[in-house]
């Protein structure tokens, strides 16, 4: 059986969040605002076909893409950074790398017993999500 992200997912710790949100630019009054947030996320998942929505009280992003196949991301209401992202499989872990002006930007996200895994990478900044199912 293929792993399935699909569910409702509410995050539970987030560790470094301020780093990464350094990294990428995020002004100081929003970094306040963004990491008091507990983001939830809605994942359908259709084999390698993935819809990914990430709510909050304060705002939302939708990412929606297919494995293997490289697209232009906007990431809106994040740091309205454009870039190149591509997903991948490496075994269970679904990886993203977004190829942009931030160098090492992208992502990982796994499942561990019963949590959600992300890792959130920007330069040289990680952070570490963890969520469980709502
Ligand atoms: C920007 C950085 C907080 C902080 C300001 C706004 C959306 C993998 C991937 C799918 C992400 C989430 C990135 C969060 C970066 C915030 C608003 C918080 C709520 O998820 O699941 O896009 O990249």
């Amino acid at each position: 059986m293929p792993v399935d992200f699909s569910g409702t997912w509410n995050l539970v710790s987030n560790d470094n969040f301020e780093g990464y949100m350094v990294a990428l630019g995020i002004d100081f009054a929003t970094r306040k605002i963004a990491k008091m947030l507990k983001p939830q996320k809605v994942i359908k998942q259709d084999g390698d076909s993935f819809y990914i929505h990430t709510t909050s009280t304060f705002r939302d992003y939708l990412l929606e893409f297919k494995v293997g196949e490289e697209f232009e991301e906007d990431n809106k209401g994040l740091d309205n950074r454009k870039c190149k992202s591509l997903v991948t499989w490496e075994n269970d872990k679904l990886v993203c790398v977004q190829t942009g002006e931030k160098k090492n930007r992208g992502w990982t996200h796994w499942l561990e017993g019963d949590d959600l895994h992300l890792e959130l990478r920007c330069e040289n900044q990680v952070c570490k999500q963890v969520f469980k199912r709502a």
